[in-house]
């Protein structure tokens, strides 16, 4: 044990009344809820970056966080793994994610840099033998070093291509090593600057060849977890290739990989993209990409990523909703990618930041779940579309042409009647429950 969180005994489930600081008011692992646990419906993850190995920086100032296990050697990474599940067993979180470069010391040369990674996924394994807490998915960092600074995949250098592609068999490796469920790949600094610089037909190639060699890297090994995409359209670059979803599915599509790779949602993502969580979550599922969700905000005033913890029950309780409808998660789970503001010193931040975050999504999701077994949203959905189970329409549908609906129309002299869309009925009736 090491003394970082003294003091901090592992949360429990007090119930709405309680005035404990340092328990959970909505979240009960063992609630059922719609036939399941709420544990095995929301499935946590802590994301290792922003607790473990961000030091508090923005773009005016550097390190506020005093971490013990800050520094560059062997011996501080295995400190850090040491606190890290130490704030999962407290937390109660059944899994985590990480990026190569956050759980390992840069090494000299990319074989130095193998070589310490694979040391510290070996003790993350030894860990996982005493700990509960499962991987929910790996990821490389192909952004923070300046080798990266024209992408990765995408970068108009091939040797920055091959480094790329190493690093990322090596991440595949690991997260298969180690029972991750999914592998996420997020489009870092693939995106450009300026045109002026930039063939983006070229780029687009590049990145659908790489994608192909992780398609075939996976069932190389065996890997049985789903390969995920973020999207994300601009930070750091001026344009990011993945945008959206649906920019992402047209890319799958151009490649041939659409039933090969899922998307993972992030929220601020969604919303720096012009859309909301909810309309990502529900187009991915109407394209059968929907994989995994990073359940952090941003400021609404500051348009940009602040990757903060969820707070927001009414907004999330919609995302969850979609959630449901897409049928809930399967190997994918709710990521917090989320960091402290950088005044947010103590260790039990770090816990309290979690535990509410938990507590706020329980919240919503079991809302959201009140309004699905009611059933009168969907009801009302599926009546306003009740016309098209008509055979004649279903039919027109299916096999109609211009020609025979332009004489159907007129043989029976129909003239359609506006309906209500009922907007305001159905957000009272939302507004009843959330
Ligand atoms: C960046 C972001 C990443 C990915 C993993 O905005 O969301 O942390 O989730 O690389
Ligand atoms: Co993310």
């Amino acid at each position: 044990m090491t003394d970082f969180f003294k003091g901090i005994p592992p949360l429990r489930h007090e119930g709405p009344k309680s005035a404990n600081d340092f328990a959970f008011r909505h979240y009960d692992p063992d609630e059922m809820v719609m036939g399941k646990r709420l544990e095995d419906h929301l499935r946590f993850a802590v994301a290792y970056w922003h607790s473990f190995a961000w030091p508090g920086g923005d773009p005016f100032g550097g390190q506020t966080f005093d971490r013990p296990w800050f520094g560059d050697t062997m011996a501080l990474a295995k400190l850090k793994a040491d606190v890290a599940f130490e704030m999962f067993d407290i937390l109660g979180v059944p899994f985590f994610c990480f990026h190569d470069a956050d759980i390992r010391p840069e090494g000299a040369s990319f074989a130095e840099s193998l070589r310490n990674f694979e040391e510290i996924v070996d003790y993350f394994g030894t860990k996982m033998e005493t700990h509960r807490t499962r991987l929910l998915w790996g990821t490389a960092n192909l952004f923070s070093h300046r080798r990266f600074m024209a992408g990765a995949a995408t970068n108009p250098d091939p040797d920055v291509f091959a480094w790329s592609a190493a690093t990322v068999k090596a991440c595949m490796d690991a997260t298969h090593k180690l029972g991750g469920q999914n592998y996420v790949l997020w489009g870092g600094r693939e995106g450009y600057e300026t045109l002026l610089n930039t063939d983006l037909g070229r780029e687009a190639e590049q990145a659908g060849r790489f994608l192909r060699m992780v398609v075939d890297y996976k069932h190389k090994i065996g890997f049985k977890g789903t390969i995920l995409i973020e999207p994300k359209p601009q930070e750091p670059s001026k344009h990011q290739y993945d945008y959206d979803v649906a920019t992402v599915y047209g890319f799958l599509r151009r490649f041939g990989l659409e039933s090969e790779v899922k998307v993972n949602i992030e929220q601020g993502h969604a919303i720096l993209a012009g859309h909301s969580f909810e309309h990502e979550l529900a187009l991915a599922a109407s394209l059968g990409l929907f994989g995994s969700i990073d359940m952090n905000r941003n400021d609404y005033q500051s348009g940009w990523d602040t990757d903060q913890f969820p707070d927001n029950v009414p907004e999330m309780a919609r995302a969850y909703y979609e959630v449901i409808r897409a049928g809930g998660f399967t190997t994918g789970g709710t990521n917090f990618d989320a960091k402290l503001r950088r005044q947010s010193l103590d260790p039990e931040d770090l816990i309290l930041a979690h535990a509410g975050a938990m507590d706020v999504c329980a919240r919503a999701f079991k809302a959201a779940a009140a309004l699905i077994v009611d059933g009168s949203l969907e009801k009302a959905r599926a009546e306003r579309y009740a016309g098209w189970d008509e055979p004649a329409n279903a039919a027109m549908l299916a096999s109609g042409t211009l020609e025979s609906i332009s004489a159907r129309v007129l043989a029976s002299g129909l003239d359609p009647e506006p309906r209500s869309g009922r907007q305001e009925r159905l957000e009272n009736l939302w507004n009843r429950s959330v």
